[in-house]
């Protein structure tokens, strides 16, 4: 199932940036910053510059935007309302954080990205479909991510870690929602992955964690191989 080499190496070429972009997607609670943490780590080890970061969020002005977007102060805005919003702090991060990164050739890896857009306010949220890729057309242009790692997971199983990490705090603005909506988001994340075999890799993520970071490090290795030389011995 996945794809060839030179469709990761497209991304790049398309950039004109020596790193490497990848994200990590998922529901909630699927352990996408657990196995951001391991990726980076082993990326370290085999010598590559990491720079992790995420989204919402991950420049200043973007962060503001983050606490404006969890605490549901945007909900009245409407589902693309709040995709405008997740659009502007993404702006702003490509234009201060990921691209400079890259074009300084470190490898950027981000805890979601426009995939999360496209599941929670175009699928999940029901903002128009045309509307949405007009939205990633405008603000992602060509800094599509080289390789994006879906964790996929059954959502009660995600809800329940994310809500025993929260301890007794309150659920923010997308874990509140039903069960019906993070049902529409794994539907949604797993039918991008079809839509995008050479982009989006699928990983079981209701594993143990070294497993799953395992299969990841296998998986960036395979889609980076002469960048990752180092990493193999
Ligand atoms: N959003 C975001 C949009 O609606 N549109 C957008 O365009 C974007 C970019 C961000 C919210 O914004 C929405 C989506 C989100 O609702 P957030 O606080 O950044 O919110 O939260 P999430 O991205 O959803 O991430 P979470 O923190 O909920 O979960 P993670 O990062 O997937 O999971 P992680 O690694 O923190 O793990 C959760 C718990 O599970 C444990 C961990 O130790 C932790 O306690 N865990 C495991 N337990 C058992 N087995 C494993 N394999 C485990 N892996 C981790």
């Amino acid at each position: 199932m996945n794809a060839p080499v030179s469709d990761m190496q497209a991304a790049a070429v398309a950039r004109n940036a020596p790193g490497r972009f990848v994200t990590f997607e998922g529901g909630e609670g699927a352990g996408k910053s657990t196995q951001m943490r391991r990726l980076a780590s082993r990326l370290e080890e085999a010598g590559v510059r990491v720079v992790a970061t995420r989204e919402p969020g991950g420049s200043p002005r973007a962060e503001v935007l983050r606490r404006a977007l969890l605490s549901g102060k945007a909900a009245g805005l409407g589902a693309f309302g709040e995709a405008v919003l997740f659009g502007a702090a993404r702006i702003d991060h490509i234009d201060t954080l990921i691209r400079p990164a890259l074009a300084g050739g470190a490898w950027v890896i981000c805890d979601r990205f426009a995939d999360s857009t496209r599941a929670y306010q175009g699928a999940a949220g029901k903002a128009k479909p045309e509307l949405i890729a007009a939205l990633e057309r405008v603000v992602v242009g060509p800094m599509k991510p080289d390789l994006t790692i879906l964790l996929d997971l059954d959502p009660e199983a995600g809800l329940a870690r994310a809500r025993a990490r929260a301890g007794g705090d309150a659920a923010d603005r997308f874990e509140g929602e039903q069960l019906a909506f993070h049902t529409a988001l794994r539907t949604a994340f797993l039918d991008i992955a079809r839509q995008e075999p050479g982009r989006v890799r699928v990983v079981d993520a209701a594993r143990a964690e070294h497993e799953i970071a395992d299969e990841i490090w296998a998986l960036t290795r395979a889609a980076f191989p002469a960048e990752l030389k180092r990493g193999e011995q």
